[in-house]
């Protein structure tokens, strides 16, 4: 990152073009206007930026900062752009912290959801009362900090109307999951108050298939896609935060698009 910036040797701007997610995700986030160019992102880090894995680090570095002002600068109640459904992937791209072969399928007839903390029902609830719950269908980016992006269709139950239904504290602070393969996971109120915000059970109309959290994962529209648990287990409301799986690698918590 330090290595000085060379003007007689100007680097090409189709490097930019290699981290095409993180550039839009930074630009969505309304800290650059118009486009971003190298002698933007030069000026902007006083690093190098000549070689693609520079521009990677670089990029990085803007969109890891401070979480206190993430908090601040992102309005909670913004919308996530929707897409037309022929611009669906199928299948979805997978990612988690091991590779697909080692996903270990969750059975639906003995899983259960536990939910704790500040909620007046601590019942667990079967897939068929999960299924009963209002449904609704969002088109949206998934965003992976690695670098790559997929438009996805995904449907579920609103986290909103699942908090409404056991008697969440929806002034409480935090909503943490814990997961079949141990990926802890929490996000603020008010991401998962939001209308984009979604339990899903559905991909592209058919059941979540097992890669990708069958039966039931976060959908969140304005976060990051590792702010999208799988193969949840357990849901909680309260006021003390928990860190997440990535978060310990590193990556900020708010992780806001
Ligand atoms: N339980 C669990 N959830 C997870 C992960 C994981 O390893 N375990 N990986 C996250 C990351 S980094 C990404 S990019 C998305 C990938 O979701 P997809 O496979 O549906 O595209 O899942 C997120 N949720
Ligand atoms: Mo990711």
């Amino acid at each position: 990152m330090s290595s000085p910036f060379r003007p007689d040797l100007p680097p090409d701007p189709r490097i930019l073009d290699d981290h095409a997610p993180l550039v839009r995700a930074i630009e969505r986030r309304g800290l650059l206007r118009g486009g971003l160019s190298l002698g933007a992102l030069t000026m902007l880090t006083g690093c190098d930026v000549s070689s693609t894995s520079a521009v990677g680090k670089a990029l990085r570095a803007i969109s890891t900062f401070n979480d206190g002002v993430q908090a601040v600068l992102f309005d909670p109640d913004r919308l996530a752009p929707e897409y037309p459904e022929h611009l669906v992937l199928k299948p979805p791209r997978f990612n988690a912290y091991f590779p697909v072969e080692e996903v270990k399928p969750v059975d639906g007839a003995t899983w259960r959801l536990d939910v704790a903390g500040s909620v007046e029902s601590k019942r667990a609830w079967t897939l068929q009362d999960i299924a009963a719950l209002p449904e609704k269908q969002i088109i949206v980016r998934h965003i992976c900090v690695e670098g790559w992006d997929y438009i996805g269709q995904w449907s579920g139950v609103p986290l909103r109307t699942f908090l409404e239904r056991v008697g969440a504290d929806l002034k409480a602070k935090y909503v943490s999951f814990r997961t079949a393969d141990d990926y802890p996971s929490s996000i603020d109120m008010a991401t998962a108050l939001h209308p984009q915000t979604l339990l899903a059970t559905k991909y592209a109309g058919e059941t979540l298939p097992d890669p990708f959290g069958f039966p039931l994962r976060l959908r969140t529209s304005t976060k990051l896609g590792f702010k999208n648990p799988k193969w949840i287990t357990a849901i909680e409301v309260s006021n003390v935060y928990q860190s997440g799986y990535s978060e310990r690698k590193g990556f900020n918590w708010q992780s806001s698009l």
